[in-house]
């Protein structure tokens, strides 16, 4: 354990040599602090959800065996409380349809309603959490063949508009309670494992749809809606219909934000370039924060390049109102709270980097035409002491300075979640 004297004669040492640079740390950290990540639940049970006990489909997968994943809501607060304990700032929670709490009685998902969520919504008022929502339009009998909004047959596809709606009304139940809005965002798993020879027909019938969801008037004020798309799943390798193309014209047609998820591209392509893009048509976007490896793995983020590149872009273009940060990775190899931790911890360094560049410099350098200067200062920022920063940081928040937070998630383990069948 370091010892606060040590940890501010180093933050001391990291003002002085950031001021040099014209940084000033204590108004980045200040930043830092207003910034609220929407962590994903679904890390916590590996998305299974509390609607039934049948599996995870829709052409996404959690692999892993790690012991003592949430079984229910309870454990599913109590493990998210203590990772946001160990994660400096205060950060919002995004809930999906299927974990709803029904008390035993079977609810078809075109009848969800904010009494399913209520206990969510108590709880997240008393520790001031903010809630965000997702529809589930996978994992269920009725999108079992691959489609859902954009199925073909009528009695189908309108279930899941009922669906799409009925979690709009929560989200405006859950952005009346805790006065921000509510991000709800659809993700639709829709899509062909072979070679689609009719790739127009589904995407005419989505459209329809998605126009039918956002049919009811919803203030603003409580409710947002976000659309995410993707380039492929398990079992969709050929064709998804919600493609980007698709929804980005969805979204700037309809004014609905627009979902870029780290992984949902090809393979070396980044999302980080997309959002100053989609800002120039969007007033505001959501980031599914994740990381790809070899494929749409959804590995626990860390503080990689990509990640460093998605900071820069938020803050270099001064969006932080205009872009929704959340959380899509699901980890079922390795103690879920700790994947928590690790990658909103990992979110939050990337930010605090950004927050920290002597970006008026570097932009002179490069308005300037110096391109010389501009590489070689970007060079030499990466090795000032950002860790000072951070450690500093973290111990003001009341929280665990460096790998100290793994001995409480270990703690946790061991009178906890290791006692889980
Ligand atoms: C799936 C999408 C989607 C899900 C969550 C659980 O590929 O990324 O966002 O991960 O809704
Ligand atoms: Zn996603």
């Amino acid at each position: 354990m370091t010892s606060t004297a040590s940890l501010e004669k180093s933050y001391a040492l990291a003002k002085e040599q950031y001021a040099a640079w014209g940084v000033d740390t204590d108004a980045a950290m200040e930043r830092l602090k207003g910034i609220a990540i929407s962590m994903q639940c679904w890390q916590g049970d590996d998305v299974g959800g509390f609607e039934s006990t049948a599996g995870l489909s829709g052409g996404i997968m959690a692999t892993g065996n790690y012991p003592g994943r949430a079984r229910n809501a309870e454990e599913l607060r109590a493990d998210a409380e203590k990772a946001m304990s160990l994660i400096p700032g205060k950060h919002r929670f995004s809930l999906h349809a299927i974990y709803l709490e029904h008390g035993g009685k079977k609810v078809e998902r075109n009848e969800v309603a904010p009494e399913h969520f209520q206990r969510w919504m108590d709880w997240a008022a008393e520790r001031d959490i903010k809630l965000d929502f997702n529809p589930t339009f996978f994992s269920h009998p009725k999108s079992a063949d691959g489609f859902t909004l954009s199925h073909r047959d009528p009695a189908i596809r309108r279930y899941w508009v009922e669906h799409g709606i009925a979690c709009r009304k929560i989200g405006e139940a859950m952005g009346r309670r805790q006065g921000t809005p509510c991000v709800t965002n659809v993700w639709i798993p829709d899509g062909m494992k072979d070679v689609t020879v009719d790739r127009l027909g589904p995407r005419e019938i989505l459209k329809r749809s998605l126009d039918e969801v956002f049919a009811p008037q919803i203030d603003p004020k409580y409710n947002l809606d976000a659309v995410e798309s993707k380039l492929f799943g398990i079992g969709s390798e050929s064709y998804v219909v919600g493609s980007h193309e698709f929804y980005m014209g969805y979204a700037v047609a309809n004014r609905k934000l627009l979902t870029l998820d780290a992984g949902h591209f090809h393979p070396t392509e980044t999302i980080a370039d997309k959002i100053s893009s989609s800002l120039v048509f969007l007033d505001e976007i959501l980031l599914h924060v994740s990381r790809g490896v070899r494929w749409d793995s959804d590995h626990v983020v860390i503080l990689n390049d990509d990640l460093r590149a998605i900071a820069e872009e938020i803050i270099r273009g001064n969006f932080l109102n205009r872009v929704h940060i959340g959380l899509d990775f699901f980890d079922a190899s390795i103690n879920r709270v700790a994947a928590w931790v690790t990658g909103t911890r990992a979110m939050l360094k990337a930010l605090l980097l950004a927050l920290l560049e002597p970006t008026a410099k570097l932009v002179g350098a490069e308005t300037a035409g110096d391109f010389t200067s501009r590489l070689a200062l970007l060079e030499e920022i990466k090795t000032l002491p950002v860790g000072a920063v951070w450690d500093y940081y973290c111990q003001k928040c009341g929280v665990p300075v460096g790998p100290a937070w793994l001995d409480a998630v270990k703690q946790y383990e061991k009178q906890a979640t290791s006692k889980r069948s």
